[in-house]
Order: C-alpha cells, then structure tokens, then sequence
C-alpha cells in the first residue's frame, strides 16, 4: 500500500514537472495583459514600415541574447560602471534596433506596468518584424520568460560563434544551447535577410591562409565582386547584403547561394562540409519545409535557459536592471 502510494505520488510529480508551471507557454499574457502582444505588433509593424531592415535587426539581437546567459533580455542592458554589458563586445559590431524594443516596452508599460518581460518583447518583435511583408505570423512565439539583472561582455566570445567559425566548432557551442545541427542549419538561414561589415569576411578575400590568397571554397566570381565592394583594409563602415539581392526578403535564396559556394561567412560555406548538414542544406531550399523548420528551431531558440516563475524580475526599463 505505501509502495503504492510512493509510486502514484512519483508518477503525478513527474507529470506536474513535464507539463507544468516550469515552460514558456502560448499567450502567458491571456489574463494578466490582453493587450500585450497585439501591442508589440502594432508597434512593431509601423517601425518595420519605415525601415525595411528592422527584422534583420531585431532577429539578430534576439539570437545573440538567447545565446549569452539564456532569453533573459541580458543584451539589451546598457554597461554601468565598470563591467561591460554584452551589447559592447566586439562580435556585436552593429547590434541595432534597441530603439524600437525601448518604444514598445514604454507604452507596454503604460498599460500593464511590470507585468511583460523585455525578453518576451525582444523574442516577439523579431518574430513580427520578420513577419511584416508577410502580414502574418511567421512563426509561433511562446511566453513567459523574465528578465536576468547580469550582462558581461566578456560572456559573449565563448558562446556566440565567429563567423570564421567550422562546421566543428558550430556544432559544438549549438550543441551547448541543446541545438541540433537541424536548428544550426535552419537558423542560418536567417542569414537569408541583412546586411555584413567587411571585415567579418575579409579575410577569406584577401588573406586566407596567411599569404595572400583567397578562399578556394568561395565561389571566384562572387570573391571578385565582393573584393570590389570590399577594398582591403576592410573599411569599418561599409556594409554588404549576406545574400546578394535578396537581402530584404525572407526566404530560402540563403541556401541556394550556400549550395553555389556563395555563403558569405566561412561559418556559412561550413554547412557544406559535413554529409547530414549538407543534405538538411538541401532540403531548406523548400520554402515550406524552410518556414516550417525554422518557425520549430525558433522556437528551441527562444527556450534556451529562459528564466520563468519567480526567477530574475520584469524591468521596468528593458535598459536598466530594476532598482
Ligand atoms: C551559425 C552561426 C552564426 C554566425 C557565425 C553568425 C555571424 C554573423 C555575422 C558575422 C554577421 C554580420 C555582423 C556585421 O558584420 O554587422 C551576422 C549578421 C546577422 N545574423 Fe548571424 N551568425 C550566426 C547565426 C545566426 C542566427 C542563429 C541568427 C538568427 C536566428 C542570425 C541572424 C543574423 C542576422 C539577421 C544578421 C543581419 C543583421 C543586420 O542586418 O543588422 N545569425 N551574423
Ligand atoms: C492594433 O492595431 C489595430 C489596427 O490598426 C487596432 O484596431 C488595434 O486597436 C490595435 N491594438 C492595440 C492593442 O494597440
Ligand atoms: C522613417 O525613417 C526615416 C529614416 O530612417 C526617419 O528619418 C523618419 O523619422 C522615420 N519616420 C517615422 C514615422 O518613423
Ligand atoms: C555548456 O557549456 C557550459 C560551460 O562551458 C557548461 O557548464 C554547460 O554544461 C554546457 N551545456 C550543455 C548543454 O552542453
Ligand atoms: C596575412 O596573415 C598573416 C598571418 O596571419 C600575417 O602575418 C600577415 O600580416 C597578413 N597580411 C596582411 C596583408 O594582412
Ligand atoms: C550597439 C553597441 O553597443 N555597439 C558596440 C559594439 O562593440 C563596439 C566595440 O566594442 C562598441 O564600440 C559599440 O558601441
């Protein structure tokens, strides 16, 4: 009998835990402000309106937060002090858009003060900027998440990828965040809008292996014409789109231009190297396959070490720890 009861208490623990209160969920916000997430799309879609570069922006703030500490928002804090926030480490180089999450999260504020996270903003806006030409949902986001009070800049290089980055060293620090090489595939892809400084891929022009030379796995045409849009020294300033003439558009021209050795990054060319992530490469050139793979892997992105319950605090000022 007590056997009996050990084991009925173990079984309705153990399903409390896989269902419970311990998730994101869909619409956490149903009850407690209604009108948040129509908010952080009606906002979210008059800026992308003005600026046709906003879901670039956004989607990658979001990447490099959840990958730093977790979806907690960490990389929208500005240093104070003396310890540097994330947002200043070099691999951020051109981080933007903290503008408009700072607009939202106000008039969020005005309306359910200290109830949405930054975190859940900055994971819904890259999911509505992206959307904007598409006028719907891209991918569904889940909610919940509370925001952490710590961001160090010297927590970036170590979790996010360089872009000189191999097919080993990808899969290992995905794999550190319980991603697969399917959701590091398909979450490349998001390369498929936006833009690239120079002298993330530089090197791979005009100094590969030390003398000179130019990456024999980019394709020579695009090596040239990235060389004259690309003079060396890399200018700091100059931009180029990651993928050529469809940089504003989400869709799945990122994997052909892989495929045809055009991936922009050594980080993108090393999709090519390995026989599974080859063929998933392949199979992202399907634009249903492509949205639907990477709406999952959006997903498994924005739950890595996300802080729920009573864990970390909703700021007040997604800039600022609250007091
Ligand atoms: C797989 C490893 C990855 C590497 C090595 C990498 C590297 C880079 C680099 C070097 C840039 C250019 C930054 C600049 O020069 O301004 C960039 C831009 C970008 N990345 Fe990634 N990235 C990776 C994964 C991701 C993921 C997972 C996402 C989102 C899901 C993402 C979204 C973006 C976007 C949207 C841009 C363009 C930003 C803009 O135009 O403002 N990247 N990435
Ligand atoms: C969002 O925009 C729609 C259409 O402009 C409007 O009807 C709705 O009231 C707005 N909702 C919120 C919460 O701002
Ligand atoms: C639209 O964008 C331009 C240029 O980025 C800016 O000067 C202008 O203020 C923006 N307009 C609105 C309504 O946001
Ligand atoms: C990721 O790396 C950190 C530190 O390098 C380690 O503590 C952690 O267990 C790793 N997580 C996974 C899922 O591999
Ligand atoms: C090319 O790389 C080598 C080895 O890293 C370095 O010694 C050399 O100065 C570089 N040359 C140029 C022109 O940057
Ligand atoms: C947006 C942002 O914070 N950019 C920073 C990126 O890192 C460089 C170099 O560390 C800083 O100068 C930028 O301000």
């Amino acid at each position: 009998m007590k056997f009996h009861i050990v084991i009925l208490l173990l079984f309705v623990l153990g399903v409390s835990r896989a269902s419970g209160a311990d998730k994101l969920k869909k619409n956490f916000y149903k009850n407690s402000c209604r009108q948040a997430e129509t908010l952080v799309r009606n906002i979210t879609w008059s800026r992308a309106a003005n600026d046709s570069k906003l879901g670039a922006k956004i989607l990658r703030v979001h990447y490099h937060d959840c990958f730093v500490r977790g979806c907690d928002a960490s990389i929208l804090l500005d240093t104070v002090g003396t310890d540097a926030a994330e947002k200043s480490a070099r691999p951020n180089l051109s981080l933007l858009g903290f503008e408009v999450i700072d607009e939202i999260k106000s008039e969020i504020e005005k309306v359910c003060p200290q109830v949405v996270s930054c975190a859940d903003i900055l994971a819904l806006a890259a999911r509505d900027a992206v959307s904007f030409p598409f006028k719907k949902d891209m991918w569904e986001v889940y909610t919940g998440r509370r925001d952490g009070r710590i961001s160090l800049s010297s927590e970036v290089t170590g979790n996010i990828p360089g872009a000189n980055s191999n097919f080993a060293t990808l899969k290992n620090l995905f794999a550190n965040k319980s991603l697969s090489v399917t959701d590091l595939v398909a979450l490349s892809g998001a390369h498929t809008i936006g833009v690239a400084h120079c002298g993330a891929f530089s090197r791979r022009l005009y100094n590969f292996s030390g003398n000179g030379d130019t990456d024999p796995s980019l394709n020579q045409a695009y090596a040239e014409t990235l060389k004259s849009q690309c003079p060396n020294p890399a200018s700091s300033t100059i931009t180029v789109e990651m993928d050529p003439q469809s940089s504003e558009s989400f869709d799945t021209h990122y994997f052909t231009a892989v495929k045809q050795n055009k991936g922009l990054f050594q980080s993108d060319a090393a999709l090519l190297t390995n026989t599974a992530s080859s063929k998933i490469v392949d199979s992202l050139q399907k634009a249903n396959t492509f949205f639907s793979q990477f709406g999952k892997s959006m997903k498994n992105m924005g739950e890595i070490e996300v802080l729920i319950g009573n864990a970390g605090e909703i700021r007040k000022n997604c800039r600022i720890v609250n007091a």
